[in-house]
């Protein structure tokens, strides 16, 4: 027995010397200080020595049993350290390290030129509104003044959803309801998307935007009319700008207009963006049509008004000089990255 005793002791230091991991102790504590354990089964089996040997190896098996729970405890403290330590050094932060570059976006070019006009129309006492896409075509042809007969109705032109509800062409629909509701005095712009039939190319798409604004009030005039819209042309494209109104037609209004605005680029001496002309045109106007005031619920002998119209998308691709209207609505990254 003491000879088994000596080989349990020898054993243990040799196992206990190679651990590398908790539960390879926990392994060797089971093997020698388990239930079943070797030193276990020896102390078990003591009653079976003589009165003489009993002490020695009840002693013996004692300080073997100490020795090795000792060993284990202080191993076990070690690794446990060996661990936190390399834990340390693995998990250690360097605050010099540079961060992983958080991407910022931007505003699209569109976004960004509508809130330049906004602006301008903000400050000249307007409000701004929104409507819905999909409208009556009442509100969208009939009250707005087009025959029965006027090209524009044409389904070539018009996405119909029912012979009554349609696509909206214009923005102006939405003034006809602000009319409808509110009393004058009125001073809105109605930016949004229209859409209308058109193949698409470098200058058309089916689906582009529209900015509308209306005045009604008492004793407006044509003066009013080309005022607010020679402001807004020196607000958005600089105080020497110089704008010119050429007489047109729109169902509308009566009588129409076109804008026109010194270009941007050549201040007037004549660039490729203008095509040598030095004028630009920028906007479709007029004072809105009795018909149309009464259609509205307004009555055109006590109030009058002006309306104007103008598309955005051409007003962004001219101020970036962008050659290709496409470029706006497939949100390319490197494209839109440029504004
Ligand atoms: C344009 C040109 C001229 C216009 C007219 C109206 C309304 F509702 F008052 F009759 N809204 N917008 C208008 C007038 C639009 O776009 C080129």
């Amino acid at each position: 027995m003491k000879d088994k005793l000596e080989i349990i002791k020898r054993e243990s230091i040799k196992e206990l010397e190679g651990v590398e991991t908790l539960q390879q102790l926990e392994e060797i504590r089971i093997k020698y200080l388990g239930k079943k354990g070797e030193l276990t089964q020896v102390l078990r089996g003591m009653g079976a020595l003589s009165a003489e040997e009993r002490p020695v190896v009840g002693q013996l098996a004692n300080e073997i049993r100490d020795y090795i729970n000792t060993r284990i405890d202080e191993t076990a403290a070690a690794l446990k350290r060996r661990d936190l330590e390399s834990r340390l050094k693995k998990e250690n932060i360097d605050v010099t390290m540079p961060s992983k570059r958080k991407e910022i976006g931007k505003s699209h070019p569109l976004t960004k030129v509508l809130e330049e006009v906004t602006e301008v129309f903000i400050g000249m006492g307007f409000s701004i509104l929104d409507g819905p896409e999909i409208e009556k075509t009442y509100y969208n042809f009939d009250a707005l003044n087009h025959s029965k007969y006027h090209p524009a109705r044409d389904m070539q032109d018009t996405f119909y959803i029912t012979e009554d509800i349609l696509l909206r062409t214009q923005t102006s629909p939405m003034q006809v309801r602000t009319m409808e509701k509110q009393k004058p005095p009125i001073r809105v712009l109605v930016p949004g998307r229209v859409y209308r039939a058109d193949e698409i190319d470098a200058t058309h798409s089916p689906m582009f935007h529209q900015i509308e604004g209306l005045v009604v009030d008492k004793g407006i005039t044509m003066a009013n009319l080309k005022g607010t819209l020679d402001v807004f042309a020196k607000k958005l494209y600089g105080e020497s700008t110089k704008t010119r109104f050429r007489p047109h037609h729109f169902p509308f209004t009566e009588p129409s207009a076109e804008m026109d605005c010194t270009c941007a680029a050549c201040k007037g001496a004549g660039c490729r963006v203008c095509k040598y002309e030095g004028w630009i045109e920028i906007l479709g106007a007029g004072m809105v049509h009795p018909n149309v005031l009464r259609n509205c619920g307004v009555d055109p002998d006590i109030y009058s008004g002006f309306a104007f119209g103008m598309g955005l998308d051409r007003i962004v691709t001219l101020k970036y000089e962008i050659d290709d209207l496409r470029l706006l609505f497939e949100n390319d990254k490197r494209f839109l990255s440029q504004f």
